[in-house]
């Protein structure tokens, strides 16, 4: 099986995350030679990944779908990393190659760190512009703007911006990077230590979001986008595979109905596939699920149930408008009663 960067980078006591390597930004000034263009990029995703999955619902709820173009890799990685195999041919019809790492190669040949989604790509060129998970998604909401669609939200609104980064900083370290650590934990002191700070934080959060629709301001910003990618993922995934039990999301109220008032928000939940999901997981880190059997459960049907959340007043866009259905093209599978 591949090696996955969690693989790659798990030391013997600690997971460690690898920096993004391709630090480049796409800026409306091209300060890095990459302007900001409709029609130009492509951005490279794995429906499993949960830093992938901000971006596409940042590129969602931006409106941003007609600028830069989608591809979705197959959720299960060989041992040349993501593939393009969902695509007829096992290319991707835009860029004609097979593997995301050769947009890596085009970059910089000879490059041998990790290859990682998501991925922005110029289509031109064929060259990886940037694969800074962290900045993507500030940059689509901050220097997009001007491709934005009408009713677009500001998803990191300049008064807000200390207290997003604030709590972005704790949310990434106990929680979107906190449950890697306690599933690739090789220690059980690494293990409890990770456990310990995530179900903290939730708790935390719990406290918070029991009395406030979002996580800051009152409206949707990047910090709810970054808690929602994980917090979608945990009951299927990071509950059983990472050990991360303590309890099921579905177990703490105001956490479970702020994620489900997310998912039912249009830009949130037409982005998730919990097939994706559970196959890469399940299936990829064979040094943690050695049968690679995927679990059956649990039922995602709760996911579409009332969460009667907008009794916390809150505006989801702000002065803005949801964005319509995704293309055609990039819908989801529903959720239904049999997964
Ligand atoms: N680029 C970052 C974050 C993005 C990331 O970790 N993406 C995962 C998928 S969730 C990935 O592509 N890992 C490489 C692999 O699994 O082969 C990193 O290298 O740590």
């Amino acid at each position: 099986m591949p090696k996955t960067t969690a693989e790659t980078t798990a030391q013997p006591a600690e997971f460690k995350r690898s920096p993004a390597h391709f630090t480049d930004r796409i800026t409306a000034d091209a300060r890095d030679a990459w302007p900001v263009e409709a029609d130009r990029y492509r951005l490279v995703v794995s429906r499993a990944c949960p830093w992938a999955n901000r971006a596409v619902i940042s590129r969602r709820l931006l409106g941003l779908e007609d600028a830069i173009s989608l591809a979705v890799t197959d959720p299960i990685q060989d041992e040349k990393s993501w593939r393009f195999t969902l695509d007829p041919g096992g290319r991707d019809p835009v860029l004609g190659i097979a593997y995301i790492s050769e947009a890596y190669y085009a970059r910089e040949p000879g490059y041998d760190g990790g290859i990682s989604v998501p991925a922005i790509v110029d289509a031109p060129s064929k060259k990886l512009a940037t694969n800074d998970y962290l900045q993507i998604t500030l940059d689509f909401a901050t220097e997009w703007t001007a491709l934005h669609r009408d009713g677009a939200p500001d998803l990191y609104p300049e008064p807000l911006r200390a207290e997003i980064d604030e709590l972005n900083d704790a949310v990434f370290r106990d929680i979107n990077n906190g449950v890697y650590q306690a599933g690739f934990a090789a220690t059980q002191q690494r293990y409890d230590d990770a456990y310990t700070r995530l179900f903290a934080r939730l708790d935390e959060l719990e406290e918070r979001l029991s009395t406030r629709r979002y996580l800051v301001g009152d409206t949707i910003t990047e910090s709810d986008i970054r808690l929602f990618a994980t917090l979608v993922r945990f009951d299927a995934v990071y509950h059983g595979h990472f050990k991360c039990n303590r309890n099921k999301l579905t177990e703490m109220s105001a956490l479970w109905a702020y994620a489900r008032d997310l998912f039912q928000t249009p830009g949130f939940g037409d982005t998730v596939d919990f097939d994706h999901i559970k196959r890469h997981y399940y299936q990829v880190h064979e040094q943690i699920n050695p049968t690679r059997i995927v679990p059956r459960g649990p039922d995602l049907s709760g996911w579409l149930s009332p969460h009667h959340r907008e009794q916390l007043g809150g505006r989801p866009f702000g002065d803005g408008t949801p964005p319509g259905p995704p293309p055609e093209s990039e819908r989801v599978p529903p959720i239904t009663s049999a997964n």
